[in-house]
């Protein structure tokens, strides 16, 4: 062991995840239990039309008993795939550990750098003495990851030349919902090459919109909004005790507000903005900035010219002024791509790019701060999108906020003094150290992908049932990724791809939410959940998201 760790890591290698005695057994004492295909998310003809060979296929379960595979050597390929999110390691362990419990001389190769180590075939041979030193750590340090796509005909060939010359039983995609929109089309295109490398996928992102009916969480959600919510409760004790700043933290979460709500669920701020509310009430950024004015104002009425906001990352794109803007100016962007690149600085790209918008376009952008409009002519993502972690929104909303209170002291409506900070979390909780919800889910996890390679099961997204109870009776299961994909327009054209998971306005989070915000606004009612813990008492240490309990009970 390097003698150089810090205590507590030293103690989280120790560590041994808790794991339901199914997925402590070996593969090869289990069983498969099929059940009827699931409903389909989306159009079923279409999907079908494109995934003709894994459309269609049975729920799966695992359960002990004879009639299970013989135990013969695996050769498993395994993939990190987009952002950060705690407990990546875990999932690799426990797909090591399942694999050699299955068969002493299974082998498993970690693709180097995402998706690319695909294509390039750079991968890795990951041994128990490789992966002794990564167990219950953070971090994707292990074998990299990356955002690249494995999407066309070309790409694809490269995958499955790749899985061939490795000779693969199995290739573990761990990713979010384009990665493992990614994974259902290279099972699709392995079966149709009668290539008999079994694609299966484990749900990532700290975003926590990888879910529905089957999949609970997306494992990451838990460390880093814990890691969040510490820091947003330290700041609002901060903000109680010296009575003088409004804070503003942005929180990380590109396309939805699960981190956002959970941890207002679990700090209780006196304004927390959720994107999905704003789009479903067709909310301007005016009004939105009415809203959280009038917090400042009434607050400061009673004497209190502090408090804390939450803005998730996404917010600009939940408005729908603002979405109808950044549509223009992607269309704009793409069109005067060379000139944009010619024209000397910010300003002006900012004089091309506003000549060619349309009149509403044009006055949202002229509305917006100078630094904000730079933000959104930088560079896209893969998919053409803003990205969104790169737009200073809290800066937005606190430049906006400061102008609406200016007016309404010129109308003698307001007589405080406003000192905003602003704040970003996003990177901090990204890859920490696994909490042991995590720290076992993701284990779990990778036994469960184990499992799936060994009875040769292709398409299917891992899935463990039961996270809100304890980890004893958690239940491991699979779903046809093919089932989860719905049609959405991509470069333009429809295409079939998971279906992120947005704030369910009628979900119990946002309910117990909306129910307790007008009381948060004015009162001190912060909570402090403290930092994350390892040991101690079982509902300090392995208490699941407030998210997850509303969800699933508990
Ligand atoms: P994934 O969807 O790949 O899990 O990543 C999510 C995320 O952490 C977002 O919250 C954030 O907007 C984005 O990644 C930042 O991306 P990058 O790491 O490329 O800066």
């Amino acid at each position: 062991m390097r003698d150089d760790v810090s205590a507590l890591e030293k103690a989280r290698l120790g560590y041994e995840p808790r794991t339901p005695d199914i997925l402590r057994a070996p593969a090869p004492a289990l069983r498969i239990e099929e059940s009827d295909p699931p409903a389909v998310a989306g159009d079923a003809d279409t999907v079908r039309r494109d995934f003709p060979r894994t459309f269609g296929q049975p729920m799966l379960a695992f359960t002990d008993g004879a009639g299970g595979r013989p135990g013969r050597p695996h050769r498993v390929g395994v993939v990190l795939s987009g952002g950060q999110a705690p407990g990546g390691h875990n999932v690799i362990l426990g797909l090591h550990e399942g694999l050699v419990d299955a068969h002493a001389d299974s082998r498993l190769f970690g693709f180097r750098n995402g998706p690319r180590g695909i294509l390039k075939g750079d991968a890795t041979e990951l041994t128990r003495e490789g992966l002794a030193p990564y167990r219950n750590t953070g971090g994707f340090d292990l074998i990299g990851s990356g955002r690249d796509k494995i999407e066309s005909a070309a790409q694809i060939e490269a995958a499955a030349a790749a899985c061939a010359s490795l000779r693969l039983d199995g290739l573990v995609v761990i990713g979010g919902d384009d990665s493992n929109t990614n994974a259902a089309v290279l099972a699709e295109a392995f079966a149709a090459r009668g290539l008999s490398t079994a694609v299966a996928g484990v749900p990532k992102t700290i975003d926590g919109d990888l879910k529905n009916e089957h999949v609970e969480a997306s494992f990451g959600f838990d460390t880093a909004t814990k890691v969040y919510a510490e820091m947003i409760g330290n700041i609002c004790r901060d903000a109680l005790s010296a009575r003088k700043y409004w804070h503003f933290v942005k929180l990380m979460g590109r396309s939805a507000s699960h981190v956002t709500l959970e941890c207002a669920l679990a700090t209780r701020p006196n304004v927390a903005l959720i994107g999905e509310e704003v789009r479903a009430t067709g909310a301007t950024l005016e009004s939105v900035v009415e809203s959280v004015a009038d917090v400042v104002r009434r607050r400061s009425e009673a004497g209190k010219d502090f408090g804390v906001c939450l803005v998730p990352e996404g917010l600009v794109e939940f408005v729908p002024e603002m979405r109808r803007l950044i549509d223009e100016l992607n269309g704009r962007l793409a069109r005067s791509a060379g000139r944009l690149a010619a024209a000397g600085g910010f300003e002006a790209q900012q004089a091309i790019v506003a000549d060619g918008l349309s009149t509403e376009g044009r006055r949202v952008f002229e509305t917006l701060p100078a630094g904000i409009r730079n933000q959104l002519l930088l560079d896209r993502d893969s998919h053409g999108n803003v990205q969104v972690s790169k737009i200073e929104t809290e800066k937005l909303v606190i430049e906006q906020v400061r102008a609406r209170l200016e007016r309404l002291a010129g109308a003698d409506r307001y007589a405080g003094k406003f000192s905003p900070q602003g704040h970003f979390l996003g990177y901090e909780g990204r890859c920490a150290a696994p909490s042991n919800f995590d720290a076992d889910y993701t284990y779990a996890l990778g036994r469960t992908a184990a499992l799936l390679v060994h009875f040769g099961r292709s398409g299917y997204l891992c899935c463990i049932r039961g996270l809100a109870g304890d980890v004893l009776g958690w239940r491991p299961t699979a779903v046809p990724i093919a089932s989860l994909l719905h049609l959405e327009e991509r470069k333009g054209k429809p295409t079939p791809v998971i279906a992120k998971a947005l704030v369910d306005l009628e979900g119990a989070p946002f309910r117990t939410f909306a129910a307790a915000r007008a009381r948060w606004a004015l009162e001190d009612g912060y909570r402090y959940p403290g930092a994350i813990q390892y040991f101690g008492p079982s509902d300090v240490r392995d208490r699941p998201t407030e998210t997850l309990r509303l969800e699933r009970g508990g």
